[in-house]
């Protein structure tokens, strides 16, 4: 029985989509909205500690974090060879990755704040909106130089593409991904896979973001 604590298109999209790549799409998704009491309640309080998503009950186990449930899919399931073992050459990379996508994924977390969740009075600071956006891009960068293949590790497609995909769905709201040509045709090889599309598929459209892309504010 496995079943997964998920806003569509969140951080928990990480986990749907390794999940699918693995043959093993959750049994039951339970789904959740940024901002509801449901987020701070027993249900999901009781598995992740901070109401947050991801949360996956699989094996007769709990786990929250999402790089912590991908690395734990990778460890019980290896012969999908989608994690990277001590010893393996990308090994260095793949544990980068895991924790540079939470980098990432923290500056997009900033944004959504200011540009989704604020209510009047409150505002959105342009000058934090603007330095989150600027730090936001440089991690685009880093990626589209590190890309040097059809994946992320040279070995080929592994669980650091998953934690990647959600940041990727979101930052193109705010910053304009012209500038990283390799990251662009890397991210449509990610889209086309079986299991990225059985997941997206599950998500259906995105109805998080109401338009197609936030300018920085000019005051605040
Ligand atoms: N580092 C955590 C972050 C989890 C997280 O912050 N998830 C967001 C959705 S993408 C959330 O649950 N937010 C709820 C809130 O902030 O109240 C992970 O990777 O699982």
């Amino acid at each position: 029985m496995i079943r997964l604590h998920h806003v569509p298109w969140g951080r928990s999209f990480r986990v749907l989509f390794l999940l699918h790549e693995m043959g093993i799409p959750p049994d039951e998704i339970i789904r959740y909205k940024i901002g509801d009491a449901a987020m701070r309640a027993p249900g999901l309080t009781d598995v992740s500690p901070a109401g947050r998503i991801p949360a996956l009950e699989i094996d007769g186990i709990t786990i929250f974090e999402s790089a912590a449930i991908l690395q734990y899919l990778c460890e019980t399931r290896p012969w999908h060879g989608l994690g990277r073992a001590p010893g393996e050459p990308d090994r260095v990379r793949y544990l980068e990755l895991m924790g540079f996508a939470e980098t990432q994924a923290s500056l997009i977390e900033q944004l959504n704040l200011n540009h989704l969740f604020l209510r009047p009075p409150a505002k959105p600071s342009a000058v934090v909106v603007k330095l989150n956006t600027l730090r936001l891009a440089a991690t685009l960068a880093g990626l589209e130089r590190m890309i040097d293949g059809d994946y992320l590790l040279p070995s080929g497609f592994s669980a650091a593409d998953a934690m990647v995909s959600f940041n990727l769905f979101a930052a193109p709201f705010y910053v304009r991904m012209d500038a990283y040509p390799k990251l662009a045709a890397y991210w449509a090889r990610v889209q086309a896979r079986p299991g990225f599309q059985a997941a997206a598929t599950l998500e259906g459209p995105q109805r998080f973001y109401a338009q197609d892309f936030y300018e920085v504010p000019q005051d605040g």
